[in-house]
């Protein structure tokens, strides 16, 4: 059978060969057994905000034209669009509160197993959202950075400071103009449920304005994540590995750490080098951690941990027979990990009480008793090994190189080493020349609807040999990792030669004597915060707003309502922002018209719906050189 149509991956195409003959239903499976997929749906044109629907429009343009309520198309379109970015919201922002949290009890003595890791970082981001530094100790500054980070949930005197010390003047001057300053985050994901309800906000326009604040509190939300995620587990420089499901080894007790916060997969990192001895007295090589998603991308950006496999795909490490224990904690587990596990032996651990899974085990993981969790975990994982023993397993023997590590600060480490004054001198100099055309993000899921990985690396291939920076996040980064992109051998086939030049310049002065990687991984998903804070670094510098740089975002396979999120704030602060999946927008002519072309002239932003990736890239190229122009290059 030819996989190929599902992933382009060869260890993914492996596995499903596996589970085909092995008789598992896979992701795939069951995307076939749901088709063809409801149209109502699928073009947004489906309400179910009051008990008098569904109501659902027609989207041939015949009867029924509007709700029973009278709500148009549009309105329907609009709300739940609206909606989606609110659930993001609630999702990153959650992530970023549970660090809040964390820190909070750190700094107060209650959670031992955690510290302040990057004393640099805490005083640096104290200091951007104005919290006294001077003669203080570390952990007082913590508390007040924890109080403040909680302080930005609900609505207060002031907006929120994760927004108002992050953006260039420029971009604050807009967002106050236009009404679009989050007072809060959980004040404004309340605010879209309360304005998207039955007989609320029934004008499109509007309720996308409030959409757009909604996505700045997600970025707040993202930002504060990385954040305190870097003052606690310390903030990311280089590292080497290798990833893809080659990384699972026969005889080691394996355990993915699978989701999103390192409030979890830290502890089980360190423990896991603690326990070793524990692991060989069963008879294995010792324990293999694992990274799956975006708490993958958190565990390899700290510590090298090698990623296995990335989001729709997940379900393969399993199918391996080869992994021992998956330990989530939320956000992009899909439940049917669950049921192949069962078939595999493979012991699937939740952690956190507000997302279990029915078949899975649970064992509750609070900060207060880290450590102790972590091993309750491992042994789980150690007794699972032990049933494993000796029965056969298909690993497949394929892995790649990854280089990655890139936080802002240590791209501006990197840069420093060419012009130490003043470090984003020699990237402008490079965008001034035309060495590095412009900027682009990659960022968000794979969707079972794109061949896995498909579009991302025939978008970045056509970027590259376009000499346009790539930077990549989230399970994007993990698609571009698992391709080779991450490996600074690539560069020789896949960049231009003006961007081999700077790769190569960047690579030598670091003494890596070669180049950077073709794409740089920023980290997971709330870490798309980064590039945020590159590009307002640049527009700074530079002395112009954020919707005048040559920087665009690709999301050319998303699925999840945090992709949707993203690319919305990606549009507020002023980028072309490409979708390779279609929005559930196509009902909603008004409101496509609003996100792709009207939204420019408040934001200076606009989204690219383009499913076919070749025609992404051309018009991402064509967004660059627009702008480029723009600022006479
Ligand atoms: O937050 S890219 S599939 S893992 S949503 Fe999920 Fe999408 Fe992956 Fe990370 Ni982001
Ligand atoms: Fe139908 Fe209006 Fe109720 Fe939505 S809010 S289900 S369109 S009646």
């Amino acid at each position: 059978v030819d996989h190929s149509k599902k992933s382009t991956d060869p260890a993914v195409q492996q596995m499903l060969e596996k589970a085909a003959r092995e008789g598992i239903q896979t992701v795939w499976d069951r995307y076939q057994a749901m088709r063809p997929l409801c149209k109502f749906g699928e073009s947004g044109l489906c309400c179910r905000h009051c008990l008098q629907g569904p109501c659902r429009i027609n989207p041939s343009g015949r009867e029924p034209r509007v709700g029973i309520c009278g709500a148009t198309a549009d309105v329907i379109v609009a709300r739940g669009l609206d909606r989606a970015i609110a659930a993001g919201a609630a999702g990153h922002s959650g992530h970023a509160k549970h660090l809040a949290h964390t820190l909070k009890k750190a700094a107060e003595g209650k959670a031992p197993d955690y510290l302040v890791k990057d004393k640099e970082k805490l005083r640096s981001v104290a200091g951007r959202l104005g919290i006294a530094t001077d003669g203080r100790p570390e952990n007082e500054i913590a508390l007040d950075m924890a109080r403040a980070a909680l302080a930005d949930f609900h609505e207060k005197d002031t907006p929120v400071v994760w927004i108002t010390s992050v953006l260039p003047p420029g971009r604050f001057e807009i967002f106050s103009r236009h009404g679009l300053v989050p007072a809060g985050i959980d004040h404004e994901i309340a605010e879209i449920m309360h304005r998207t309800s039955m007989g609320c906000d029934a004008d499109a326009s509007n309720l996308l304005l409030g959409g757009l604040r909604c996505a700045l509190g997600d970025l707040a939300g993202c930002y504060m994540a990385t954040d305190l995620s870097d003052i606690l587990f310390g903030t990311p420089s280089p590292v080497v590995t290798e990833c893809n499901l080659g990384v699972l080894k026969a005889g080691a007790v394996n355990v993915a750490v699978h989701g999103h916060n390192p409030v979890l997969s830290e502890i089980i990192v360190l423990v896991a080098k603690e326990m070793e001895a524990e692991a060989r007295a069963a008879g294995a090589e010792g324990i293999n951690v694992v990274g799956i998603c975006c708490t993958g991308n958190e565990v390899l950006m700290r510590h090298g941990i090698s990623p296995c496999t990335h989001s729709v795909s997940q379900e393969m490490a399993i199918i391996t027979g080869a992994l021992d224990a998956m330990v989530v904690d939320y956000q992009c587990i899909q439940p049917a990990v669950a049921t192949v596990a069962e078939c595999m032996g493979t012991t699937v651990i939740t952690t956190m009480d507000m997302a279990k899974i029915t078949g899975a085990t649970h064992v509750k993981f609070s900060e207060e008793t880290a450590v102790e969790s972590a091993r309750q975990i491992l042994r789980l994982a150690i007794e699972s090994f032990t049933r494993r023993r000796g029965k056969p397993v298909e690993i497949p023997a394929v892995k790649k190189k990854v280089f990655a590590g890139f936080s802002v600060e240590a791209i501006l480490n990197a840069l420093g080493r060419i012009d130490a004054g003043d470090p984003l001198k020699p990237l402008i100099d490079h965008l001034t020349a035309g060495n590095i055309r412009g900027i682009c993000l990659f960022a968000g899921c794979n969707n079972v609807k794109v061949p896995q990985d498909y579009n991302f690396i025939t978008t970045a291939r056509r970027l590259l040999e376009q000499d346009v920076l790539v930077l990549a996040s989230g399970c994007s980064a993990g698609a571009l990792m698992r391709h080779g992109f991450m490996d600074p051998a690539s560069v020789e086939e896949l960049c231009g030669g003006g961007l081999k030049t700077v790769l190569t310049a960047i690579g030598e002065a670091n003494g890596l004597g070669g180049p950077l990687p073709p794409v740089l991984h920023v980290g997971s998903c709330v870490d798309n915060s980064r590039a945020a804070a590159l590009a307002a670094a640049l527009a700074v510098r530079l002395g112009v707003d954020l919707d005048r740089l040559p920087v665009v975002a690709s999301a050319a396979e998303a699925m999840h309502e945090k992709a949707v999120s993203i690319g919305a704030w990606a549009v507020a602060l002023g980028l072309p922002t490409h979708v390779g999946v279609m929005l559930p927008v196509a009902g909603g002519p008004l409101v496509q018209r609003i996100l792709a072309e009207e939204v420019k002239g408040l934001t200076g932003g606009y989204f690219i719906l383009e499913p076919d990736p070749e025609s992404a890239a051309e018009k991402l190229l064509e967004a660059i050189n627009e702008r480029r122009a723009g600022l006479g290059l």
